[in-house]
């Protein structure tokens, strides 16, 4: 692959560099990125780095260049990797997966849209119709659910919110016949503190305000102007321009036709995103003087009367939401103003909320509604990507590529419940990554019998554990808060997570004393960069950067300690007592405020919202709310909390990914003839200001460590820099030999490969494994590769000679 980049582009490979030290790496990394070359390997781990620009390194011609290449046949490439895994799924018939991971705004999403493209690409040569509608369909739906899922931050302009898991399910000839995505999403509606993620709300809302005709408009009762939303109107100054946000809206439009959303749904779809707009929307004038008002955020307003009873001060919102949700009003009213609850037996009440109540119930009906939305859209696409005969699958007919693309890890300067989740889905994959890249090693060391040398890692299972562990763990401790009677505060909930976690290395709030200044680092100590060592005055301060001095192993091959620069952490700040507590995490450190923590846990939502949505006159809501339909006096058992569930569906995803390398998370698991493991896209963000071709050496330096890289290339080359079958080997090598030119005699390939190398004086460098070779130095395989270049023109010309006949 370096002929075809040519040595100016520096290694393709890390685990060819000279040296595993961070200088070494991020020279070659700097050097590729400023030759366009955004794509390096280690191993079979694809880095990838955002380049924030265009570059001509997609479609249908380079799609063509790598299609039924070998991985290491040409530059390192995602496409190389999509062809890897669907090689690897066909050649053995087996499920796999490509894990896409990196911080956010690293360019994961776009990745795997490369990916599925690639796909759709080489499949399907007999152009079978079932199999194009499929493609389509798969192709599309990024579209759809980027437009319901994503939204701006400070990070990303395009956001995700939510986590995907697509799997694409393969037939015997190797043709996509069906696909499942299974969906992660945890922000709802976003609004209040969540504006501290800077942007705005998610992409569906701006795109029906700006590229809805003015008659569709009229109906939903919407005037185009974000700003006069509260839910659009963070974003309003800075989404995309209204000629953009309208090119979206039409391009969703086709793809939810295309996938087979039918008028009538695609109307429901917008009149439910008018109603979230309406309940929470920005009326002013509403305050009279006979009224006292009791709220002022921006949403439908709630006004005691003198006499102390509740009212909705702008009543005509109540009759848009009432119209577009097709629910009759006087209901709709009542569902704000009150709540339904049995008093034991088949006796049922009403008890009026109070302001407060009415506002939060108003809050968490518009978020339940989008949350069901956007969970309506999924499982409208998978109905319509279920494989036809989905029987086949078991008796292991077809096989599955799942391909993974969820939210970066992220620091705002006020980072909620949401945050807490994204990060701790982002451990949770980093901890996958470490056991499976070691476990894979080791077992084939083990497999082909060869002796090998551990590499040092920082292994943050001990953050995982913080956050999961049963009866004690940040997630327990917050369900033991949402559970208990009476009334717990955010306040207490953090005071309940000190006692518990008081001594974890991991943990820090303003109640729990810093512990000792870290020691000097130790070099085989792990990789985690910080460690709390300052405490000013009554502020406890955590640094982001601890370690400046930190003295640079001169073993390569230990992990190295690594400094990070103070920009990199803007919760940098002061924590403010009785409110922030701070986790360390792999990534960095991140203080989270626990405000709402236990509103967002609890996720409740009043029976009455459900009985209304699911008896509302249009079929799609309806669909929505299956259990709107139970009875008041039916007893029900406590719903899981928000927290539990995405800790369940993380666990069944990670479990389903170390074991089987594809399938459905948290569904039954579709048992591969044996396990494959993930292939992965690591993804680097280049700068924090979205420029384009400039990397920021700092903040790279620091992703690379804290993904574990350097020890990832440690790992790949423990002794051995490179492996490769025997029959490959001479494959590439064969030409350097007189006694395996152009084909060998001897017993075996392993007996060839033997004699290969012995006639290059390189047989001291190798070890033999079962069917493998392994290599010790790059300088072996860079001494091999020359040969090859110095012979490979050479033999062109005699073989075009001999075509001629002027041999
Ligand atoms: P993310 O998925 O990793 O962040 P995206 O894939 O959305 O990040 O990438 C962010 C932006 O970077 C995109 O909108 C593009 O403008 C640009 N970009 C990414 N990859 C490329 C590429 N290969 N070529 C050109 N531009 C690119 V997050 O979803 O926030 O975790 O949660
Ligand atoms: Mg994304």
């Amino acid at each position: 692959m370096e002929d075809e980049e040519g040595a100016e582009c520096g290694k393709a490979d890390f685990v060819l560099l000279d040296q595993v030290t961070m200088e070494d790496f991020m020279e070659n990394l700097k050097l590729r990125f400023q030759k366009g070359r955004i794509y390096t390997y280690i191993g079979e781990v694809l880095v990838s780095v955002n380049p924030y620009q265009e570059l001509p390194l997609y479609g249908p011609e380079a799609i063509a260049r790598y299609q039924g290449r070998e991985l290491y046949e040409r530059p390192p490439h995602l496409y190389a990797v999509a062809n890897a895994a669907y090689r690897a799924m066909k050649r053995r018939a087996r499920d796999t997966c490509i894990v896409i991971s990196g911080e956010s705004g690293a360019g994961k999403t776009e990745a795997s849209k490369h990916i599925m493209q690639y796909i759709a690409a080489v499949t399907n040569p007999s152009q079978r119709a079932e199999v194009e509608r499929v493609k389509d369909v798969l192709l599309k739906s990024t579209c759809v659910l980027e437009a319901f899922g994503n939204a701006r931050t400070n990070r990303n302009h395009n956001s995700s919110r939510f986590g995907k898991y697509m799997d694409i399910n393969f037939d015997f000839k190797g043709d996509p016949v069906g696909g499942h995505i299974h969906s992660y999403l945890l922000e709802k509606v976003v609004s209040g503190p969540q504006a501290a993620r800077g942007g705005g709300n998610f992409h569906a809302f701006y795109q029906v305000l700006r590229g809805c005709e003015d008659a569709e408009l009229q109906e939903l009762h919407l005037q185009r102007n974000p700003a006069l939303y509260s839910f659009t109107r963070q974003g309003a100054g800075l989404s995309a321009s209204e000629s953009e946000e309208r090119s979206h809206h039409r391009a969703v439009m086709e793809a939810m036709q295309v996938i087979g959303f039918s008028a009538q749904e695609m109307g429901s779809v917008r009149r439910i995103l008018a109603a979230i707009l309406h309940l929470v929307s920005l009326l002013p004038g509403w305050a009279t003087s006979t009224r006292r008002p009791v709220l002022v955020s921006g949403n439908i307003e709630f006004v005691e009367m003198e006499e102390g009873q509740l009212a909705v001060a702008e009543e005509v919102l109540v009759d848009h939401v009432a119209e577009l949700t097709a629910t009759p009003r006087g209901q709709v009213l009542r569902c704000l103003l009150a709540r339904t609850v049995a008093s034991g037996g088949r006796e049922v009440i009403e008890k009026g909320h109070t302001a407060a109540e009415a506002s939060y119930a108003r809050d968490a009906c518009a978020k339940a509604v989008y949350q069901r939305l956007f969970e309506w859209v999924v499982n409208r696409i998978n109905s319509v990507m279920e494989p036809r005969g989905r029987d086949a699958r078991r008796d292991g007919k077809d096989t599955v590529i799942g391909v993974l693309d969820i939210y970066g890890f992220e620091v705002f300067p006020v980072n909620s419940f949401e945050q807490f989740c994204i990060n701790y889905c982002n451990e949770k994959l980093q901890q996958l990554f470490i056991q499976l890249i070691l476990k894979q090693e080791q077992e084939e060391y083990e497999r082909e019998g060869i002796a090998w040398q551990s590499v040092e890692f920082f292994n943050n299972a001990t953050i995982v554990d913080l956050v999961e562990r049963p009866h004690r763990g940040v997630l327990a401790v917050l369900d033991e808060a949402c559970c208990s009677a009476g009334t717990i505060t955010d306040r207490i909930f953090l005071q309940s997570l000190d006692t518990h976690h008081r001594h974890h290395p991991h943990y820090t709030s303003r109640q729990v004393p810093p512990r000792p200044p870290a020691p000097p680092p130790c070099p085989g100590a792990g990789l985690h960069p910080q460690a709390p060592h300052r405490h000013r005055g009554r502020a406890l301060v955590w640094p982001s950067l601890p370690c400046e001095t930190a003295p640079r192993p001169a073993d390569p091959l230990l992990p190295l300690t690594l400094a990070v620069p103070p920009q990199l952490c803007p919760t940098d700040k002061t924590m403010e007592f009785g409110r922030d507590f701070r986790i360390k995490h792999y990534a960095g450190d991140v203080t989270y405020s626990v405000l709402g923590f236990i509103d967002k846990n609890r996720d409740a939502l009043f029976q009455d919202f459900k009985r209304l949505l699911y008896n509302s006159a249009d079929p799609t809501l309806r669909a929505m709310w299956p259990e709107g339909q139970q009875d008041i006096t039916e007893v029900t058992k406590r719903p899981l909390t928000a927290g539990t569930l995405f800790k369940n569906s993380m666990v069944a995803l990670v479990d389903n990914l170390a074991s089987n390398g594809g399938g459905v998370p948290g569904k039954t698991p579709r048992v591969p003839p044996s396990p494959q493991e993930p292939f992965y896209v690591r993804c680097l963000k280049p700068n924090q200001d979205k420029a384009p071709a400039r990397l920021d050496e700092a903040h790279c330096r620091h992703q690379v460590a804290y993904l574990g890289l350097l020890e990832n290339v440690r790992v790949r080359r423990a002794g051995f820099a490179s492996r490769q079958p025997y029959p490959r080997f001479l494959l590439r090598y064969k030409m350097t030999c007189e006694y395996t030119w152009p084909n060998h005699l001897l017993g075996s390939d392993r007996e060839a490969v033997g004699a290969l190398l012995e006639q290059h004086g390189l047989q001291g460098d190798v070890a033999f494994g079962r069917s493998k070779l392994f290599i010790r130095s790059p300088r072996t395989l860079v001494t091999l590769e020359q040969s090859r270049a110095r012979l490979v023109p050479i033999i062109v010309l005699l073989l075009q000679k001999a075509w001629r006949g002027t041999l």
